[in-house]
């Protein structure tokens, strides 16, 4: 990084927005794989602020759409104000969550936090799926399926308006890598809203390289960098901890070369990590890759770089 910030670590234990019980338990499994002694083992100052409170989940269909709406609002509006207090201090927030649900209360404070202060923001979305779902074209109701599409305006007022600005953000501020998975519906409301996705067909033609060097393009000293880190971004050979695998994700080495570029750029100014699922997990082994890419992405490099 290019500025030393403190960084502010906070849990969000639910699994609100998923179709599978066992994110709320995301938190403390990063915990035990270390994700504080990493981050201070490069130096940085850590403040874990413990987790935050909120609904549990009550294990209901969809209605209207939505599956357990109030209870998504409640934990997100909380995330919202969590999150802007710690970017308000200079701090450098990491969610650990938590369903990617809490995207929205996530990013709606960073884009926020970026009105405030004349920032320009990009977001950076590594995930399997788009996430840009709508209560009409949701083939399950769950919102973690539905994040992107409502930080950028479409979806139920409770959700769009937590951060004051409708949008929060608009489709050309976000870039999504390791896309696999993308409903029907959905997938033209992708191209119709001309979202800038690069998949994994993409990855795989050109390579991880090329791949991110377009993601990360146009960036400058004014720019508030966000990455989203949906752990079933990477392959599940590697990471079986997420509650939607999707077959043919990336690889150890091509993830790890994603991070490091994303470090090298020095804009990274918050992050999320979300979907990790404990109760699909071998031995806190997915939980132990993410620390790992995640102290990558905060700049552990190899000697030969570190040297050079
Ligand atoms: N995630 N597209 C599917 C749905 O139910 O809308 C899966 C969403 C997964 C969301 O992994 O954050
Ligand atoms: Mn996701
Ligand atoms: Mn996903
Ligand atoms: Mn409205």
């Amino acid at each position: 990084m290019s500025e030393s910030k403190t960084i502010a670590l906070i849990g969000v234990p639910t699994d609100i927005g998923a179709g599978a019980r066992g994110a709320s338990m995301g938190p403390e499994a990063l915990r035990v794989a270390n994700i504080q002694g990493m981050l201070e083992d490069q130096g940085l100052t850590v403040i874990d602020k413990g987790n935050l409170v909120g609904p549990s989940n009550p294990w209901q269909p969809p209605t209207n759409g939505y599956r357990h709406l109030p209870e998504v609002k409640a934990w997100n509006e909380s995330l919202h104000e969590a999150m802007y207090e710690e970017l308000q201090k200079g701090h450098l927030p990491i969610v650990l969550g938590g369903d990617h649900c809490l995207g929205i209360g996530s990013i709606s404070a960073v884009a926020r936090h970026c009105r405030d202060t004349g920032k320009k923001l990009r977001v950076i979305w590594l995930d399997a799926h788009a996430d840009f779902n709508t209560s009409e074209l949701t083939p399950t109701g769950n919102i973690h399926g539905m994040p992107v599409a409502v930080l950028c305006g479409h979806g139920p007022d409770e959700l769009t308006h937590i951060g004051g600005t409708v949008p929060a953000m608009s489709p050309a501020d976000i870039r999504q890598v390791g896309i696999r998975s993308v409903d029907a519906g959905e997938k033209r409301f992708v191209h119709q809203e001309g979202l800038e996705v690069f998949d994994m067909r993409y990855i795989d033609e050109t390579g991880m390289k090329h791949t991110m060097t377009q993601a990360l393009a146009d960036m400058d000293d004014n720019t508030h960098l966000h990455v989203s880190f949906d752990v079933d971004f990477l392959d599940p050979d590697i990471a079986p901890g997420v509650g939607t695998t999707v077959l043919g994700g990336p690889t150890y080495r091509e993830a790890q070369l994603c991070m490091e570029m994303i470090a090298d750029t020095g804009r990274l100014a918050s992050l999320d990590i979300m979907e990790l699922n404990p109760a699909f997990d071998i031995k806190n082994k997915t939980a132990m890759v993410a620390v790992d890419l995640v102290d990558s992405l905060f700049g552990k490099s190899t000697l030969m770089r570190n040297e050079s």
